[in-house]
């Protein structure tokens, strides 16, 4: 069943934002859309020349209509015209539980006023406390903070200035400052983080902020988390503008198909200097290919034995041995060809010469990528989520682990089975090294390689094999080494 978003927003004769913008958005995403109009406008991208209310009968019509059939999943609201619509709109989503997405439309691409300052402060009392996610661009955050942005902090201070004034969550757009990225900000007071893209130069566009506001809402009605939905959204916005088309000199966002292509994967960092400075970590000489995991320093020595290529030492219980363990299979690994990563300990990782580690999303937190960035040790990172991928496309690591594919026994895990369709959609994000990890088997081996990953990790199906060495040459059989696209 396709999930129900209603907008609530004004009508655009152009389709280029407004309902029509919100409805066509609404639906490539596979959501039943539901409007409310607030307004009837007359623009065309190059001007307003109207903006005339409805009125509140005719809103609360409206709404008792749509109510009839029951209330949505989220709801993304867009302008509100005056006061009384903001005053009518806020008491008849009193008792909406779900979330509501509410883009605060201020002034037109075109540059007209959309808001007199009497809604504006009926907004922040009335609207405001309600709302779980807002998604104002600078000038709208500027206007609802009496805040001036000139540059990152700016926003990041603006940003929870606006959840002070009640909204859970905010992200604030950074499209219209200038500068190779476009930075949006998410925060919800407490924490923040980034999300940059390539800014394509196409001056102002119309319906963007529709755009982009009507895709979280799909999103987010879809059941993804918002940070899922943020970059989700974002490839949906930064494709609609790559592919606009020009009206009489007026450049409209053209909604196209899901998913968008790779090219249009943000990058995720905590901060929002870090996001230009990416610099790639060396590729593996070999492809990944069969991608044990192992305890211990002996599994790696019979590992090598085995002529396995790429093997993993993850030390999760055994601390006291830790260095020793840590020192002989690297010892073991230098006297042969095999590609191993340290699970976790990056320092000693370096410190032994390993080939690569591997981290976790929480790892990353505590690892000072700079001192790994300063050796030519090689970068796994582990991926469950697309705002994980976000952040691991951020470091442009050696390759990129996603998981797990089936239920797993190996590892607690707070993710549910991606399964096969989710895999292939990461083949298609991923353009480096991809691993398949989680409760891979000889027997579901040949679906996993049919999405075309170039390596397949996996601990039991090896370390509790009846027979590993025999079991390894049957994964083994399976890849076809010495002509890597690395
Ligand atoms: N990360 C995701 S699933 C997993 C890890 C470490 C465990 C894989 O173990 P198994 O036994 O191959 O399912
Ligand atoms: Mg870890």
């Amino acid at each position: 069943m396709q999930p129900v978003v209603w907008t609530i927003a004004g009508f655009d004769p152009s389709a280029g934002a407004g309902v029509i913008a919100d409805s066509h958005t609404l639906t490539t995403l596979h959501c039943r859309s539901q409007a409310i109009i607030t307004a009837i406008t007359a623009q065309n991208g190059k001007e307003v020349t109207h903006c005339e209310a409805v009125s509140c009968e005719l809103l609360e019509a409206q709404f008792n209509a749509l109510r009839m059939l029951g209330w949505p999943e989220v709801i993304k609201i867009g302008l509100l015209p005056n006061a009384q619509i903001v005053n009518c709109v806020s008491e008849l989503l009193q008792h909406f539980t779900g979330c509501i997405v509410y883009d605060p439309v201020m002034t037109s691409s075109s540059g007209f006023e959309l808001m007199t300052s009497e809604t504006i402060r009926v907004l922040k009392e009335k609207l405001l406390p309600r709302i779980h996610l807002l998604t104002p661009n600078i000038e709208e955050a500027q206007i609802l903070t009496d805040q001036k942005i000139n540059n990152a902090a700016d926003m990041i201070l603006v940003g929870k200035a606006l959840c002070h004034m009640g909204t859970k969550q905010v992200i604030l757009k950074g499209g219209h400052r200038i500068g190779p990225l476009v930075q949006d900000l998410w925060t919800d007071a407490n924490k923040s983080y980034w999300l940059s893209s390539e800014r394509i130069v196409k001056g102002k566009t119309h319906g963007t902020g529709c755009v982009f506001s009507s895709s979280l809402a799909a999103f987010i009605a879809k059941e993804y988390e918002v940070d899922d939905a943020f970059v989700l959204a974002k490839m949906m916005v930064t494709q609609s503008i790559q592919h606009a088309h020009m009206y009489d000199d007026v450049t409209f966002a053209k909604v196209l198909h899901w998913p968008p292509s790779a090219s249009f994967l943000p990058w995720l960092t905590l901060s929002a200097e870090d996001a230009h400075q990416r610099k790639p970590f060396p590729p593996c000489e070999t492809k990944i290919g069969f991608y044990p995991i192992v305890d211990s320093a002996l599994w790696v020595k019979k590992a090598i034995d085995w002529q396995v290529k790429s093997i993993q030492l993850r030390l999760k219980n055994n601390l006291d041995g830790l260095w020793s363990e840590i020192q002989q299979a690297a010892a073991y690994a230098q006297d042969s060809n095999i590609q191993l990563f340290i699970n976790d300990h990056w320092e000693l990782a370096i410190e032994n010469k390993a080939y690569g580690v591997h981290l976790g999303q929480e790892d990353l937190t505590h690892c000072d990528i700079s001192a790994l960035q300063a050796t030519n040790i090689r970068l796994g990172i582990s991926t469950h989520s697309y705002a994980e991928l976000a952040r691991a496309h951020a470091l442009q690591p050696s390759y990129i682990a996603f998981g797990p594919i089936y239920p797993t026994k190996s590892k607690p895990m707070r993710f549910l089975a991606q399964g096969i369709q989710n895999l292939q959609r990461w083949r298609e994000l991923v353009s480096g090294q991809l691993v398949a990890i989680g409760g891979i088997t000889l027997n579901n081996l040949p679906e996993i390689l049919a999405c075309d990953v170039d390596g397949v990790s996996l601990i039991s199906a090896f370390t509790k094999a009846n027979n590993p060495e025999e079991t390894c040459q049957q994964f083994l059989g399976y890849f076809q080494y010495g002509q890597e696209h690395v």
